[in-house]
């Protein structure tokens, strides 16, 4: 029988981006650690998968773009990871166990609130030199130590780190296949600030490029679409939250819309860089949902998760809708 020509056109194009992905993969440097990181992750999921509770991904930080494969210089980009710590905080409070994904140096679970431009400042020598924490910052690392142990003596918290875009999707892939096996307790909260463009690295200079020569012309890649990928062959039945960022808030929702059916998200969470700590749009296929800050002093992520929570528990509920 004949297939259908809109159906045979949108085979070509899962089979083309599938190709696409599988030829980024080849062609990237081998994640450092690999067996390591595969060993925990595996460890990770075989004791959560015993249970009934959802396991959540998180993603945070910016990935970078190396211009050298003997990196000197890179494209990096604003993310600092807040949202993807702050949401840490407010699933593991939920419940969940959380597989961290996060740029190296970003900020962490339970340390957002610790100074960080004068680290030194948390201790003070006592008479016989023993480092003591001063009263005004005692209850702020109280609270930090006691959460952030509690998560890892618990085992609810496993942090992957990544600085490349090339070992971030690699750790995606990792994740999200180890994941599959979780169904539809499975979700993917991708709040990192991933590079749309990056350097193959079989065309890279090895050594550090030089001024010699004059201007510098380069000509970027687009990096392929995984969120189709983790979609379609990953993690197909797992609750999979993306997050759109824009400049220009005319083409915001649109886009996000863009992303929610082009690669089968169930929320796309769509933000602009001029207010997105204090309000974001969740879109869904039925509709759109504004989530702003209740006050300065609480976070969004707070009510953001607690919805997604709330989806997510329906999705588990009711998989065929
Ligand atoms: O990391 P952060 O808290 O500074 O910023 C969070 C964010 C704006 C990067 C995130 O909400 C987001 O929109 N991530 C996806 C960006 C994008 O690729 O469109």
């Amino acid at each position: 029988m004949a297939m259908d020509p809109s159906a045979a056109a949108q085979a070509e194009d899962a089979a083309r981006r599938i190709e696409e992905a599988e030829a980024f993969f080849r062609a990237a440097p081998p994640l450092r650690d690999r067996d390591r990181l595969a060993a925990s992750l595996a460890d990770f999921v075989a004791r959560h998968a015993a249970g009934n509770r959802g396991v959540v991904c998180i993603t945070s930080g910016g990935t970078t773009v190396p211009l050298e494969q003997r990196c000197v210089r890179f494209i990096d980009n604003f993310s600092s990871g807040q949202r993807g710590a702050a949401s840490t905080e407010y699933f593991l409070k939920a419940g969940y166990p959380v597989i961290f994904i996060h740029r190296r140096g970003s900020k962490q679970p339970y340390c957002r609130f610790l100074p960080e431009d004068s680290f030194l400042d948390l201790f003070e020598l006592g008479e016989d030199s023993e480092i003591q924490v001063p009263q005004s910052h005692s209850s702020v690392v109280k609270a930090a130590i006691s959460n952030y142990r509690k998560a890892i003596d618990e085992g609810l918290l496993l942090k992957l780190p990544f600085t490349t875009i090339f070992e971030y999707l690699q750790l995606l892939q990792m994740v999200a296949t180890s994941m599959n096996c979780l169904g539809h307790r499975g979700m993917f909260y991708l709040a990192a600030a991933v590079s749309d463009f990056y350097v193959p690295w079989e065309s890279m200079a090895k050594h550090k490029i030089q001024s010699a020569g004059g201007p510098l012309n380069m000509q970027l890649n687009q990096a392929p679409k995984m969120l189709f990928i983790l979609r379609k062959k990953w993690a197909p039945s797992a609750f999979c939250v993306s997050f759109k960022l824009e400049t220009d808030p005319n083409i915001l929702l649109q886009k996000a819309e863009m992303a929610l059916k082009k690669y089968g998200m169930n929320v796309v969470v769509a933000n602009e860089l001029a207010n997105y700590k204090d309000v974001v749009v969740m879109v869904t296929s039925s509709g759109r949902t504004t989530v702003s800050r209740s006050s300065k002093e609480e976070d969004l992520e707070v009510q953001l998760t607690d919805l997604l929570v709330k989806m997510h528990s329906e999705h588990i509920a009711q998989p065929n809708s």
